[in-house]
């Protein structure tokens, strides 16, 4: 990050942290998009001094990317891959065989099923903790453990976990240097939350969602303040190789330049939907950590500057309740994913989360009634005209 970008806001920052227009010939004050997979070199090894020599080992516009949304979550190195999965996967690589990871008990089910099905008949051990209860937490921590990872909220319960309380355990519990505490901050974003201030070693995204923001883009990131570990990140990305298209760098890069707009109208237009369903008879419970009533409430405050547009509820009745209640939805789309400007509408038990086997999403109550809403940026009145309307169908049937 440039010493510029540190004295800058966070708004100031995504628009020009790592965009100097004069570091491209042109002078042009848009990135371009370089295409190039191979660069000239003056002699054998001796590279020019941007210091490209392949596209996958390294870009300039994944480079002014990576800078760029470095210098936003504040942290030192970012490190963009072709997808969330395709980030923690690369991360996971850092693992040894007989090595475990502790994993917060609900998590994307993409992430659950990546662990226990590529990683776990590769010789890792997964333990899955509930880690709002710090005690679980501290008990499952032993010598083998290199990987502490967790979400909060998660997704799609929204339960908050206390990432200073859970780094404290970790560092003083487990001795080994190379134990790496990972925070997926996909949910809240940069602009919410920043995981590294309160003792992550490691701040994971899925790009898909806010961050790029218009949901036209599959990508991952990795950020952190360790410079060591940041190196052997490095390696591993052009080692795996799961890197970004220099297109998809351009499309995150412009994506980027809006997110604290974006995300000042997810965090208003969210509270309002969670207030709405608050008060609705027909839901059972809210999940919005910008409601009182949000389980961890204080927690959530003291580590995040907003809640972002994840909201989760429970409707009342059975699955037939679920479906008829999304398929009156107007403007709430019936997708997967999350983040974007428009508001989707999804039933985690059949679709993001199918994958995680039934008794777990039992014990984690992601039943057929769990209703998650992405909150999208439409004018507030016409989202709970559309929620209204939905709920006096299902009603009436
Ligand atoms: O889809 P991808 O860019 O690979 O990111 C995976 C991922 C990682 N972490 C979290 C918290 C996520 O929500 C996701 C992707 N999630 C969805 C597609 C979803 O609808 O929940």
């Amino acid at each position: 990050m440039g010493k510029d970008s540190e004295a800058h806001r966070v708004g100031t920052r995504a628009i020009h942290a790592g965009q100097d227009p004069f570091k491209w010939k042109s002078g042009a004050v848009v990135p371009p998009i370089s295409l190039a997979s191979t660069f000239a070199q003056f002699a054998p090894a001796q590279l020019t001094e941007c210091g490209f020599d392949y596209s996958r080992a390294g870009n300039p516009t994944r480079q002014c990317f990576e800078e760029c949304v470095a210098a936003v979550e504040g942290a030192k190195h970012a490190l963009a891959f072709a997808s969330g999965l395709a980030a923690t996967t690369t991360l996971l690589h850092l693992l040894q065989k007989g090595e475990e990871v502790v994993c917060m008990d609900d998590v994307y089910g993409g992430t659950n099923r990546l662990m226990n099905r590529v990683f776990v008949p590769n010789g890792v051990k997964v333990t899955k903790v509930d880690c709002t209860n710090l005690d679980l937490l501290s008990e499952a921590l032993n010598e083998n453990v290199r990987i502490v990872w967790i979400e909060t909220p998660t997704n799609p319960t929204m339960k908050c976990v206390d990432i200073e309380a859970c780094s404290k355990i970790i560092k003083s519990k487990l001795k080994r240097p190379d134990s790496i505490f990972v925070v997926d901050n996909t949910f809240m974003s940069p602009y919410n939350q920043k995981p590294l201030k309160f003792g992550a070693d490691v701040s994971m995204h899925s790009v898909s969602k806010y961050i790029n923001g218009h949901s036209d883009v599959i990508m991952g990131l990795l950020m952190t303040d360790d410079d060591e570990l940041a190196t052997k990140l490095r390696f591993l990305q052009n080692a795996v190789g799961a890197v970004p298209s220099p297109f998809d760098c351009y499309m995150a890069n412009r994506g980027l330049k809006t997110l604290h707009l974006r995300m000042e109208r997810h965090n208003s237009n969210a509270l309002k939907v969670a207030q709405f369903l608050e008060k609705e008879p027909q839901v059972e419970r809210v999940m919005h950590p910008g409601l009182k009533s949000y389980p961890g409430y204080e927690i959530h405050n003291k580590q995040c500057t907003g809640n972002s547009g994840m909201v989760t509820f429970w409707i009342k009745g059975d699955v037939e309740t679920s479906k008829a209640f999304i398929a009156n939805l107007k403007l709430f789309t019936l997708a997967e994913s999350l983040g974007g400007f428009e508001s989707l509408a999804e039933l985690p038990c059949v679709m993001t989360h199918a994958s995680v086997p039934p008794d777990q999403r039992e014990v984690l109550g992601i039943s057929d009634t769990l209703i998650r809403l992405s909150v999208g940026l439409e004018d507030i009145d016409d989202l709970l005209d559309d929620l209204t309307n939905a709920f006096a169908a299902v009603n009436a049937s």
